[in-house]
């Protein structure tokens, strides 16, 4: 038995749809029109992963950080917000974004090195999404903290607003979480907060995170109710999702949830997983992949006939094409603009870094020629 087999996540957790898309619990009162909303835009994150995944490989896109495998934490809780509402995500919630009609030759330009001014100018957004998405956070935990505040604000000024952040398991190690966490739970925050574990920070696995048996007991500390759902299980994660934010818009302050998933590729494009995991892992959540599990559901209810999975792949692999040629018509933005809007005065070590970059597309060895010679 490899290490992996001991350390499996439990699975006392809500469940609504079994691995292989049973019925095992209480279907939560959605109509037919979010089924297959909450279907096409996972279906959507995943074509999205695979064609972003090749534009990386042929060096049209610097990094991306696939949500493969993880699609029912995001796209299922994002659906139980309502119009007004708040989402701020960090880097792996791509299908909260498209399932709130988050512009896709938008996000594709911005993937490919185009700064926001530059895309707003050639492709202006069409209209306001009816959820707010504030722009990805990679620092980790801040989105938390930020969106707390926020939740905070809405709180005082008594608007029924709530405010969802994403948090993945590693990050829960980090103080701000806590911190917000914290002011959550004192100030009844209308704010609920989705734990995404999926098993691993990079390279150190869950069970190297923290001692705690789940990652939901973490609210327990700050007295904030929490639940710990199958996040594979699109359908447990909205109805949990949904009465979080309930109790959040009703004023009886914050929720947090823990989805226990599993990141089915890579951290990000700059990994190689293959160097810590077992491949047995992967096999064991292959066969809980989200989307199958639901499809299988949908296709017993009648909600999806025979034939439409297929019809729904092409027609969303069309959609990513029109995308990326959109994106592609859109300059991109020159490498120095990343040093900017950064810090409030000078630093030396973003002077040595510009300066560095400038000797390596002089096409001198940034190692070897460049010496810093003249900074202040
Ligand atoms: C404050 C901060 N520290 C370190 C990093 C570098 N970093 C980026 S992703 C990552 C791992 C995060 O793991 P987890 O929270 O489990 O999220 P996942 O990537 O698995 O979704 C680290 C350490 C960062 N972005 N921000
Ligand atoms: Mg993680």
């Amino acid at each position: 038995m490899s290490q992996w087999q001991e350390q499996r996540p439990s699975e006392e957790f809500y469940r609504v749809l079994d691995p292989d898309g049973n019925v095992v619990g209480e279907v939560p009162d959605v109509d037919e029109e979010t089924l297959t909303r909450l279907y096409r835009t996972m279906v959507t994150s995943r074509e999205f992963d695979e064609k972003t995944l090749r534009m990386q490989r042929r060096g049209e896109v610097s990094i991306v950080a696939r949500a493969t495998g993880e699609e029912a934490v995001s796209c299922g809780s994002a659906a139980a917000l309502s119009e007004g509402d708040w989402c701020f995500p960090s880097y792996r919630q791509t299908p909260a974004a498209f399932y709130w009609g988050a512009d896709m030759a938008r996000a594709v330009a911005g993937l490919m090195g185009a700064e926001p001014e530059t895309i707003d100018e050639h492709l202006p957004a069409e209209e306001e999404p009816p959820v707010s998405f504030t722009p990805v956070y990679v620092p980790l935990a801040v989105n938390v903290t930020n969106a707390v505040g926020s939740a905070m604000v809405d709180g005082f000024r008594g608007n029924d607003t709530v405010t969802m952040s994403y948090i993945g398991d590693g990050s829960t190690s980090q103080g701000d979480f806590h911190e917000a966490l914290n002011f959550a739970g004192v100030f009844d925050a209308p704010a609920v907060t989705v734990c995404q574990n999926n098993q691993w920070a990079i390279s150190v696995p869950a069970h190297r995170q923290t001692a705690a048996e789940t990652f939901a007991q973490k609210a327990v500390a700050h007295g904030v109710p929490h639940d710990r759902v199958d996040g594979n299980d699109v359908l447990a994660v909205y109805a949990k999702s949904r009465e979080h934010c309930e109790r959040a818009r009703n004023g009886e302050g914050a929720g947090f949830i823990e989805a226990v998933t599993y990141r089915m590729v890579e951290h990000n494009t700059a990994d190689e997983e293959s160097v810590y995991r077992d491949a047995d892992e992967r096999e064991y959540w292959e066969d809980r992949d989200p989307i199958d599990r639901f499809e299988t559901f949908l296709l017993r209810e009648g909600v999806l006939e025979e034939g439409d999975p297929e019809r729904v792949r092409e027609e969303v692999r069309d959609e990513i094409q029109a995308a990326v040629n959109e994106a592609r018509e859109v300059p991109v933005s020159d490498p120095e603009t990343m040093f900017e809007h950064h810090l409030h005065g000078e630093s030396w070590a973003r002077d040595h870094q510009r300066q560095e970059l400038r000797a390596e597309r002089n096409g001198e060895n940034p190692f070897t020629d460049f010496t810093g010679e003249g900074l202040e």
